[in-house]
């Protein structure tokens, strides 16, 4: 595969209204990433992935844009995002931003106009229905709950969101339409961006005749991503993206794919194909849901224990299945769901050894890795204690229909809020033990963990077996030791597929091998690995065996070895 500089990126997503407040208003902003860039540096990650930051009134925290060439008042200016960006490069920091193809906010001119008749000219950038039989168009699912359908009164025709009713899907069947959006990316390609990170862009194609889904019972709408996932025209979409903003640029971009399989992984990946570097999916982060646990409400919002043979099998598929052919993401965390340490993790007893085990396990396969704020100190998810505490408009969603069934109380549904909302991955960053975490001076707009006083990045800077020292080397090994080639290009070969408790692999290139070997609970665990090591590069014990064999792997105990 050709070398790209994005196969050595390690991607640090910020979600700037939780990053660092400049200006005291309790909100995060351009100016503090601007204020924290040395921090970025010391950790050693090379691109940024920042979340949406233009204009828009914040039904979704951003992903709801009202203007794609302005950015957002509480985030700062163009002259600081121009500033930013001269940082950035500055200190051989890429920027890669959010770009969201698939819908704008009701408060867009588009929106405003076409909502005003049927023959208004921006009419055709949307998409609409006439209701039926006296209801909704079709019985389909938001993904933040209830009907996707909203019926708006001006002409009572009913306007398509997957998201939000403030997020009105847009109409890519319309050419002019399309050549709008790929002019809004060339304008931010102009301006020195390194690469788009695209959002639902899965989902930017639906089947327009818009039948009824078939749905089994539970709940009076149901998912139907056959109608509006993957469809075959989004590659042609894709192409046309390619062809029109990325061609000739050494420009990064990772489409959001949450439901694509192997194969539709290839179709947006495979670089003959001229659609994106790399996607992100859904499938290896899910495997602490159970569609079946709770018919009363959507899957997301269940919670099972991980079963590890699965977790294998699983990211074994996406790490053979592209390997040579596509390319590979690697994360744990992103602003939609809770932190790792909290769902594999134990925050109680072996805080530090989890954390870095699931760094260890995670950013040494193939693929690039994303490190969402927080994740490298070992922010822990929240459990604020009433519902108004919450921001997340999926969150109020979810609330009002999972107790309107009848069949969840509301002390389930907070008890599910605190386990699965996104709102987990979105408080504040904690920077040091002064109030709200060193975030802001006033109260921010989202509550900081209450842990902040031990968990910060000032006690992890300050402690040189800490969370962040771990993700420091494993970023230094990916990006610039003499494993990097290894790490970045290197064969993934499983070991002991059947065990339920040892994750352990190797990776192979030229003449070098590491194993990786990590024990995923907390249980001590002993197991054979054959191999004679030279060297033990990661571990996050003090001590630590040389000696393969039989070896006994302490609670979340992972090593990476150097093979002779
Ligand atoms: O998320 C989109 C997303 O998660 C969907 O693709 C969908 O939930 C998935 O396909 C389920 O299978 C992005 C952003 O990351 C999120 O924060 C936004 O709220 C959302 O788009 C709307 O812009
Ligand atoms: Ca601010």
């Amino acid at each position: 595969m050709e070398p790209k500089w994005w196969h050595k990126a390690v991607v640090y997503q910020i979600y700037p209204r939780s990053f660092k407040d400049s200006n005291q208003d309790g909100i995060g902003d351009l100016r503090g990433i601007i204020e924290k860039v040395d921090y970025l540096v010391q950790l050693g990650i090379n691109t940024i992935w920042l979340n949406p930051i233009f204009s828009s009134p914040n039904d979704d925290n951003g992903y709801d844009i009202s203007d794609f060439r302005g950015i957002m008042a509480d985030f700062g200016t163009m002259a600081d995002f121009d500033e930013l960006v001269t940082v950035l490069k500055a200190n051989n920091i890429r920027l890669v931003m959010d770009l969201v193809l698939n819908h704008t906010s009701d408060e867009h001119p588009w929106f405003i106009e076409a909502r005003k008749s049927l023959d208004n000219p921006y009419r055709d950038y949307y998409l609409w229905a006439k209701g039926f039989e006296g209801k909704e168009p079709t019985n389909w699912e938001s993904f933040f709950g209830g009907s996707l359908w909203e019926q708006d009164q001006q002409t009572q025709e009913y306007y398509l969101h997957l998201f939000s009713q403030k997020m009105p899907d847009l109409n890519w069947s319309s050419s002019k339409l399309r050549q709008e959006m790929y002019e809004i990316a060339n304008f931010w390609s102009e301006k020195g961006v390194d690469g788009f990170r695209i959002d639902a862009v899965v989902h930017i194609d639906k089947e327009l005749t818009y039948p009824q889904a078939y749905n089994p019972g539970g709940r009076p709408y149901v998912m139907a991503e056959q109608y509006y996932a993957n469809r075959p025209l989004v590659h042609d979409y894709c192409q046309e993206f390619y062809q029109a903003v990325l061609a000739n640029k050494e420009i990064m971009t990772v489409g959001e794919a949450a439901s694509a399989t192997i194969e539709e992984a290839l179709k947006y990946t495979a670089p003959e194909r001229e659609e994106f570097n790399m996607i992100i999916t859904f499938e290896a982060i899910s495997f602490d849901i159970d569609p079946n646990l709770n018919p009363a409400v959507p899957p997301k919002w269940t919670q099972k224990r991980p079963d590890l043979q699965e977790i294998k099998r699983v990211w074994m598929k996406w790490q053979d299945g592209l390997y040579g052919k596509g390319w590979n993401t690697l994360y744990w965390n992103n602003h939609d769901v809770p932190r790792v340490v909290s769902r594999y993790g134990n925050c109680e007893q072996y805080h530090q050894e989890s954390a870095k085990m699931l760094a260890t396990l995670l950013y040494c396969l193939w693929g690039t890795p994303y490190i969402l704020q927080g994740e490298e100190i070992g922010m822990t998810n929240v459990a604020f204690p009433q519902l108004t505490d919450y921001r997340d408009v999926e969150i109020q969603t979810f609330y009002r229909e999972a107790l309107a069934t009848g069949k969840v109380s509301h002390e389930e549904a907070m008890a599910m809020i605190h386990a699965r909302s996104r709102d987990n991955a979105r408080t504040p960053m904690q920077w040091d033990t002064s109030d709200n975490g060193g975030f802001s001076q006033v109260k921010p707009w989202i509550g900081v963990n209450e842990n902040y006083q031990t968990i910060n990045v000032a006690a992890n800077l300050a402690d040189p077996n800490s969370i962040f020292y771990h993700y420091q080397r494993l970023i230094y090994l990916r990006t610039k030791s003499s494993y990097s080639d290894l790490l970045t290009y290197g064969k993934t070969t499983l070991l002991l597929p059947e065990d339920d408790a040892i994750f352990a692999y190797t990776r192979t290139y030229g003449e070098q091998t590491l194993l990786v070997v990590a024990n995923f609970f907390e249980a001590p665990k002993t197991v054979t690995l054959a191999g004679e090591v030279a060297e033990i590069i990661v571990q996050n014990y003090p001590e630590v065996s040389k000696q393969l064999g039989t070896i006994s792997l302490r609670p979340y105990e992972a090593n990476v070895y150097l093979l002779k």
